[in-house]
């Protein structure tokens, strides 16, 4: 397979409301989706997942654009490529830059599978048909508004609940939400908001039946994430933490958590993430998908390597309409009783609508090999 073309397009898509984490809002989301071409006029996307600003790791939309022009484009042009796992090992010369990587690693595979006329979550070894998701609620203004979002997902049968808590917002939060929902599978995401010292506070949590504590403390701290888990009965899930392969090793070793949560954009891309799901299942990690807020684009490639047989946990690849008036893809991601049903389409498995795309495209760069 030869790349003709690659480009690069700055996407600005408005969320239907704000998502809070203990970082901060988003709303306005600037992103970059990749398209590459092939010399048979097959088109592959990808999404470029990093936010504006370097809250949620050390990228950002336009760190991104930067590293794709000037250092992973001109690997992929640099020699046909036989088949999509061979990326991973091209992009090595390159550090980090993860979600850089994965825009085009994704976008890749999607060509790949078009090429061949299979769809890309069998191409990875998928078995399942339907995977199970939940939802992830951003710290609301209000308990209303909490309860509110609660009760939608409920009703629009989300079968597991996260909220994000921080310091201030945790316990008492919690517990409230236990005495209305005693058995509503729940777990909380901290966003790296807690230190050792919070050690009461954490500890409290234990008595709420929490499915997990998803990133409690600073995403380079797998250490004390070790010695947090040796004193919490609650499961750790380790998110920011892990950027690869060798992330997760690390975390066994260590014992630092029991579940982790894989996002293909985070750790490099599809392959990356199949290797970590491989790992978790021999270690007997639990491991589940999770999301960026991503556009369908984004939200389709997660889908496809959540129907991996070790993703026995719902992830967060909430539907479309969750946070999007209008989506990229056709049709849209939907959940009905808490499951996204994969589709038998080559590729990524959803139609990219070309009008929609060029409606959210504020620029964009086209690159050709030298
Ligand atoms: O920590 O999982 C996270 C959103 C943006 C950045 C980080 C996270 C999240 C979410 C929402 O929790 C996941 C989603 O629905 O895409
Ligand atoms: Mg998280």
């Amino acid at each position: 397979m030869h790349i003709e073309k690659i480009i690069i397009r700055h996407m600005n898509m408005t969320m239907k409301s704000p998502f809070t984490t203990s970082f901060g809002s988003v709303q306005q989301k600037r992103f970059l989706i990749v398209e590459v071409h092939d010399e048979r006029g097959n088109i592959g996307y990808g999404e470029g997942e990093a936010f504006e600003a370097p809250w949620y790791t050390e990228e950002t939309t336009e760190t991104c654009a930067h590293m794709i022009e000037c250092f992973l484009a001109p690997l992929i042009f640099g020699a046909p490529i036989e088949h999509p796992r061979e990326v991973t090992e091209r992009f090595r010369p390159i550090r980090r830059n993860n979600m850089a990587k994965a825009a085009v690693e994704c976008a890749i595979w999607d060509v790949y599978c078009k090429r061949i006329q299979k769809p890309l979550w069998k191409q990875l070894g998928g078995r399942r048909e339907k995977i199970a998701v939940g939802v992830s609620i951003g710290l609301q203004p209000t308990e209303e508004a909490l309860y509110e979002k609660i009760e939608a997902s409920l009703q629009a049968g989300y079968g597991r609940i996260k909220v994000k808590i921080k310091r201030g917002h945790d316990v008492e939060l919690v517990k409230s939400i236990r005495s209305k929902y005693p058995t509503v599978p729940l777990m909380v995401d901290a966003n790296s908001a807690y230190t050792l010292e919070d050690l009461p506070i954490l500890k409290q949590l234990d008595a709420y039946n929490l499915l997990m504590i998803e990133q409690p403390l600073a995403a380079d701290d797998i250490i004390n994430h070790a010695k947090l888990q040796r004193q919490l009965t609650t499961p750790i899930c380790l998110d920011e933490s892990i950027h690869s392969y060798e992330d997760v090793l690390t975390a066994i070793e260590l014992k630092s958590c029991q579940v982790i949560n894989v996002k293909q954009a985070r750790v490099g891309g599809l392959t990356e993430a199949k290797r970590i799901h491989d790992v978790c299942v021999d270690s007997g990690i639990q491991i589940w998908c999770g999301g960026m807020l991503e556009s369908g684009i984004g939200r389709a490639h997660a889908v496809a390597l959540t129907s991996l047989e070790g993703f026995t946990l719902p992830g967060d690849t909430s539907g479309s309409v969750n946070y999007w008036h209008e989506d990229l893809i056709e049709p849209l991601v939907s959940v009905e009783e808490g499951f996204v049903h994969m589709r038998e389409k080559p590729g990524i498995g959803y139609d990219v609508n070309r009008m929609k795309l060029e409606k959210y495209t504020e620029s964009k760069q086209t690159l050709f090999p030298e």
